[in-house]
């Protein structure tokens, strides 16, 4: 499924639907500023059918770093074309990583709401031991950085998480994701509040969405840390073996968008 600005605008159209269920889960209430079609920019745009190649705005210098076997192309669910699946990572160790090859600050939001998203498959939950223990989709950002803004799976649950120079806000879906499903994942951050949204791609219905609010003010992160996709890399973007949260499945569709 191709991902468009409109496609953005369409969810949080349902999003905002929702919000005003009864049955709409606690927290889902949504602020009336939303980046609207007009407004969001598609900065990273990843759609894996034509090979690592970006769609969005930002001139991306993208690296496949691998301790094996790499991803492989595989067909994507609803929607046709590829998508791109991650090795076990019990025997192989996969980062791709993304960076702003102009250094135009394209990757750091600031105070600006921004949506970061991807659609997933995973191939299994995670064994939970020394070797695989965790799901890391999206990020940019290591917790020492200060600024962070990360989108993952814990036991397959998807959360999402924003750090700024005056806080640190996580919003968790209660959602537990099935092995072998399709799933878009998206992060929503509108001044102080973050939203998870979890959507079931082949019923194409929403499942989830859980409100998180807090201080986060200014969203910026050094120039030479790059945006990281299946797992994340050490400081300048190098290689860490040693990580336990790799992502196992497939992804397509991998959004930044910034209003
Ligand atoms: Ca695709
Ligand atoms: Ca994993």
């Amino acid at each position: 499924m191709r991902r468009t600005v409109g496609g953005i605008v369409a969810l949080m159209t349902t999003a905002v639907a929702l919000s005003g269920c009864q049955d709409a889960p606690a927290g889902a209430d949504l602020p009336s500023s939303v980046p609207s079609a007009t407004q969001a920019t598609p900065i990273l745009d990843l759609r894996f059918d034509a090979g690592l190649v970006n769609d969005g705005e930002l001139d991306a210098e993208i690296r496949e770093l691998a301790s094996g076997a790499g991803v492989t192309f595989v067909a994507a669910g609803t929607g046709g074309g590829r998508a791109i699946a991650f090795p076990d990572a019990r025997q192989s160790r996969v980062v791709i990583t993304v960076l702003d090859r102009a250094a135009t600050g394209l990757l750091d939001p600031g105070r600006r709401p921004f949506v970061l998203g991807a659609d997933v498959r995973l191939d299994r939950l995670e064994a939970g031991d020394d070797l695989d223990n965790g799901e890391n989709v999206v990020q940019r950002g290591l917790f020492d950085d200060g600024s962070q803004y990360k989108l993952q799976l814990d036991h397959g649950y998807p959360s999402c998480l924003v750090a700024g120079s005056t806080g640190r806000v996580f919003a968790k879906s209660e959602i537990q994701l099935a092995p072998g499903s399709w799933y878009r994942l998206e992060c929503r951050r509108v001044r102080d509040d973050l939203t998870v949204i979890v959507r079931d791609l082949a019923a194409d219905r929403t499942l989830d969405q859980v409100t998180a609010s807090g201080p986060i003010g200014d969203v910026a992160v050094p120039a030479t840390v790059p945006l990281t996709i299946g797992a994340k890399a050490g400081a300048n973007g190098a290689f860490l073996a040693s990580s336990t949260d790799q992502f196992d499945g497939a992804l397509d569709n991998v959004l930044f968008a910034v209003d």
